[in-house]
């Protein structure tokens, strides 16, 4: 994807200046995505075609305190650093725990994993502009925390967009998405609408990544571990446990189990003798419950039931018996572009995973899965 701006449409007569920017509209496309960063210390978004800055005042009015502002215009960038938008590439600081406006000169889909996971992605005055609309949400969806928004909007609306599209439909060759377009649009991603406005002069899309939540009540798995593929451990550095689905799955009862990530605690119930005492202790573990669909042409396989235990083995468990107590489901399965892709996101999985294990709500979770030497 790349969002073009021709050089013609610079040597065009220009359009009438546009309407005063409604500061008031600018807030509210801030306030939007509000809900996504309630209760957040820090709030983090990203910023997609910030140029120079109009988005950032009412960001940090807004408590954000992190600001990935991305832009294919580096002279955009620049010449609003001085202008309160994000500051230069060589005064800001690209990466690192405090927070900050950075600057960021490419599209969204160059923005890598290692800058997310982050509470909304803004699209403010752009959308149109973006060639490959539903590689754009793609891309932000997967920067974007379960329960995170990504909102597109257009502070002079629909009327005023088909203007500048009239003018230059190479430069902007979509019009704003109206609900059909955008549930079309986002058709097979992790994305739900869940609020669109769409005035002559207004127009606000907002999409929620979906939330991940926590299990009614905790689901014990146990089975005998199985090999796998391989793949895990070599080409993922995932190593997984897989369990027969068909002893587990009807934990979920007749439904059978949403596919998708899910955490919770794993133990080994009888490590091979000789085995480091930690190797037979409860471990948090992320699990996959799926097809794999990233893999052989995009079809995915038969069902599997794959745990990464988050403990390094002192060696390999197959036919040993696992016993997983599930706490939560984190996100659906997806197919993912390439391998690196996929890595990136378990990688985020399991940070997520961690920091649910580590809240009151899975509190108890741990002790379902016993304690080591006991059956
Ligand atoms: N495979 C996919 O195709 N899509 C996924 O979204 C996906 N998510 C995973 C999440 C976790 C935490 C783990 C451990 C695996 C996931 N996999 C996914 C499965 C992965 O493709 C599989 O482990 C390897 O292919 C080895 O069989
Ligand atoms: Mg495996």
């Amino acid at each position: 994807m790349r969002i073009r701006f021709s050089p013609h449409h610079l040597a065009k007569p220009p359009l009438p200046p546009p309407p005063l920017l409604s500061l008031k509209r600018l807030a509210r496309i801030v306030a939007s995505a509000a809900p996504a960063w309630a209760a957040r210390p820090a709030p983090r978004v990203i910023d997609v075609g910030s140029g120079t800055g109009a988005l950032l005042p009412h960001l940090r009015a807004a408590g954000v305190a992190d600001v990935l502002a991305v832009d294919v215009s580096a002279a955009m960038l620049e010449a609003g650093a001085g202008r309160g938008g994000a500051p230069s590439a060589a005064a800001a600081p690209v990466l690192g725990n405090t927070p900050a406006v950075r600057p960021w000169v490419g599209d969204i889909e160059s923005v890598p994993a290692y800058q997310g996971p982050v509470d909304a992605v803004f699209f403010n005055s752009v959308f149109g502009n973006v060639h490959d609309q539903r590689g754009a949400l793609d891309a932000a969806a997967g920067l974007a925390r379960p329960g995170g928004r990504v909102v597109l909007s257009h502070p002079l609306g629909r009327a005023w967009h088909g203007r500048l599209r009239g003018a230059d439909p190479v430069a902007v060759p979509h019009a704003l998405p109206d609900a059909a377009a955008l549930t079309a649009l986002i058709a097979g991603l992790p994305l739900a609408v869940v609020g669109l406005v769409d005035e002559a002069d207004w127009y606000a899309a907002v999409l929620e990544v979906p939330r991940g939540y926590a299990l009614p009540a905790p689901l014990l798995l146990e089975g005998a571990v199985t090999a796998g593929f391989g793949r895990g451990s070599r080409q993922l550095g995932t190593p997984t446990a897989n369990l027969p689905p068909a002893d587990v799955v009807g934990a979920w009862g007749e439904a059978g189990p949403p596919l998708g990530v899910y955490f919770g605690w794993a133990r080994l119930l009888d490590p091979p003798p000789g085995s480091a005492p930690a190797d037979a202790a409860p471990h948090p573990a992320v699990l996959n419950v799926g097809r794999r669909p990233t893999f052989e042409g995009g079809q995915g396989g038969d069902l599997t039931v794959e745990v990464h235990v988050l403990h390094p083995y002192g060696s390999d468990f197959y036919g040993r018996r696992l016993r997983v107590a599930v706490g939560g489901f984190l996100r659906p399965e997806r197919r993912f572009q390439g391998v690196a892709a996929l890595v990136a996101r378990i990688a985020a999985d399991i940070g997520t995973a961690k920091a649910a294990l580590a809240g009151p709500e899975h509190a108890g979770l741990r002790a379902l899965v016993g304690e080591s030497g006991e059956a």
